[in-house]
């Protein structure tokens, strides 16, 4: 199949953003050419297929709200969607919309060049394409973390990485397993993988609030009820803070009493899911002290369930306040620990000094195993876009405009990088919010701006960024966010600068903020040049 060497616009990833922006650019009439790193589309559900791998918003608000007919048609069968789950929904939505066969598979973008007029595109592949505009929807936790341990090539076993799963699964019956990390990926496959293995010894640094999942069959009946609803609930997630449905609390956890309080919390924890506890009080992600009355419910219920007292207490997250680092969605983790095959070395007390041949030693033994499991995180938001060599005007490196930290407009353009946009960048909601919604909104905002820009060069203004970046500091301070040393702030990648990187005013409101931006003309961006649409065509 001939495709253009000079399209319109280039999409650089085909996972839920890549897609969705492919459909909307096909519908705007635009060329343009998308190229996908993995040999399959999903993105995030392509890559990250470890056992237990399951999204931690409901599948009924997971999913694209574009189409009505989709949302009808498609049956989800759990409360959570599992990664095989997702990866087949989107590709139904690719098969129905026929997006797939516009997708170059296997062909990793390398560089990014601005010549004043368009961006030169290289992939690994021997060609160099030209566009005018460029798309980034390549993921916020798509880059994984390189591996910092001393000793891992010396390992005669076999080392997985949960960000790199293999296709045809892993069986783990009767080996001795590893798992070092206890994230979301952790704490999702450690109680799948203790099912299998003869042994499983859990590699923690940093404990983290886990809440029960409740995950269970989506009924029929209440599926439909959704879906009868489906125009409000969409409405209604796009205007709240994350995305999500559910009903905020309005009142302080401190003006109630503690037995109150923990009446409304056990509510909460029966319920399930990430944000039913966050949202018992308005002031819990604000507030030291309020914050505090969750946590201690929580490290409380870790104690109750994990029988070895010394073992729930290396559990119970004790560095940060809840909600500071992501938390986690679990199906019967910390239960996991009271089985007689399972153990947790606790690296705050005994670090791990060398993996060798035979294992991983710590500084007080060497726990012999057959399989590693790295489920070690990601160079969270800034990672994949640092890994393509972008150059903006004058030949500036975006790894050099961003030395300090992400600098966007709106996370959605980088000064000095005209006609580049990011979808779900650093400077916007993102992973603070259910991605399908922050993603669908920065599809549409890109896609009614090309339409209406009409080939038009268009470029965050200094000025604007800078302010920009200012309120997503304030906004930032105003929460405890700083607090914990998380992916949210870049702490987790050796020498990455400390900066607050997603948005925590809120998707509601940030909506607001770009639809006000658009319809001033594109306040805080600069527009310029002639229409290059009828030369790019010629
Ligand atoms: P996370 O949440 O970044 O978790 C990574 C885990 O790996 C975390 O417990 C880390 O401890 C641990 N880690 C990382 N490097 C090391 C080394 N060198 N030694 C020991 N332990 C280490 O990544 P996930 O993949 O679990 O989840 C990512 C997101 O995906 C998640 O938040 C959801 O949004 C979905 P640390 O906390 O840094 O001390």
């Amino acid at each position: 199949m001939s495709r253009p060497s000079s399209p319109d616009v280039v999409v650089v990833g085909a996972g839920v953003a890549g897609l969705y922006q492919l459909h909307r650019l096909r519908d705007l009439g635009l060329s343009y050419r998308v190229f996908e790193a993995g040999s399959g589309i999903g993105g995030t559900w392509f890559w990250n297929r470890y056992p237990g791998a399951r999204c931690d918003v409901e599948s009924l608000e997971y999913s694209y709200s574009f189409s009505e007919e989709l949302e009808q048609e498609w049956e989800w069968t759990e409360r959570y969607p599992a990664q095989a789950e997702i990866l087949e929904y989107v590709e139904h939505v690719a098969k129905r919309f026929d997006l797939d066969r516009d997708v170059e598979l296997d062909t990793r973008v390398t560089s990014a060049v601005w010549d004043g007029e368009r961006w030169a595109i290289t992939t690994d592949r021997p060609e160099t394409v030209s566009a005018r505009y460029v798309i980034f929807a390549t993921g916020c936790l798509s880059q994984p973390k390189e591996i910092d341990i001393a000793g891992l090539d010396s390992f005669r076993g076999n080392v997985w990485s949960t960000a790199r799963w293999p296709h045809d699964g892993v069986d783990f019956t009767g080996r001795r397993v590893a798992v070092i990390g206890t994230g979301s990926s952790g704490v999702q496959s450690i109680p799948v993988i203790a099912q299998q293995a003869a042994e499983l010894t859990v590699f923690q640094r940093t404990a983290n609030y886990v809440l029960p999942a409740r995950n269970a069959p989506l009924s029929p009946q209440a599926q439909q009820e959704q879906k009868a609803n489906y125009r409000t609930l969409r409405r209604l997630a796009r205007e709240s803070p994350a995305g999500l449905l559910g009903v905020q609390g309005e009142a302080s956890a401190m003006d109630a009493t503690a037995e109150e309080r923990h009446e409304v919390y056990e509510q909460a924890w029966k319920i399930g899911g990430l944000g039913a506890l966050r949202r018992c009080y308005n002031d819990i992600s604000l507030n030291l002290d309020a914050n505090r009355t969750v946590s201690d419910y929580l490290r409380d219920k870790i104690s109750s369930i994990v029988r070895d007292p010394e073992t729930a207490a290396a559990l119970a997250p004790s560095d940060h306040p809840f909600g500071t680092k992501r938390p986690c969605l679990g199906t019967g983790y910390f239960e996991t620990y009271n089985l007689d095959h399972v153990r947790l070395v606790d690296l705050r007390t005994t670090p791990i000094t060398t993996i060798t041949a035979e294992g991983v030693r710590t500084a007080d033994r060497l726990v012999e195993v057959d399989d590693l499991v790295l489920a070690t995180g990601f160079d969270a938001m800034t990672g994949a876009l640092l890994a393509v060599d972008i150059r903006g005007r004058h030949g500036l490196r975006l790894a050099d405009a961003w030395a300090e930290g992400p600098t966007t407009y709106l996370g959605l353009q980088v000064a000095g990088f005209p006609n580049m946009f990011t979808i779900t960048g650093p400077g916007s909601p993102s992973v603070l919010s259910n991605m399908m919604v922050s993603i669908e909104q920065h599809v549409d905002w890109i896609s009614d701006c090309l339409a209406r820009i009409d080939g038009h060069v268009i470029e965050a203004s200094p000025e604007a960024q800078e302010r920009w970046v200012a309120h997503v500091a304030e906004a930032a301070d105003q929460t405890l966010m700083n607090r914990a040393n998380s992916w949210y702030v870049g702490a987790n990648v050796p020498g990455k600068p400390r900066v607050v990187m997603p948005y925590v005013g809120g998707v509601g409101r940030y909506r607001e903020i770009c639809d006000g931006v658009s319809a001033a003309g594109y306040e805080g961006f600069v527009l310029s040049g002639g229409s290059a649409r009828e030369r790019d065509h010629g």
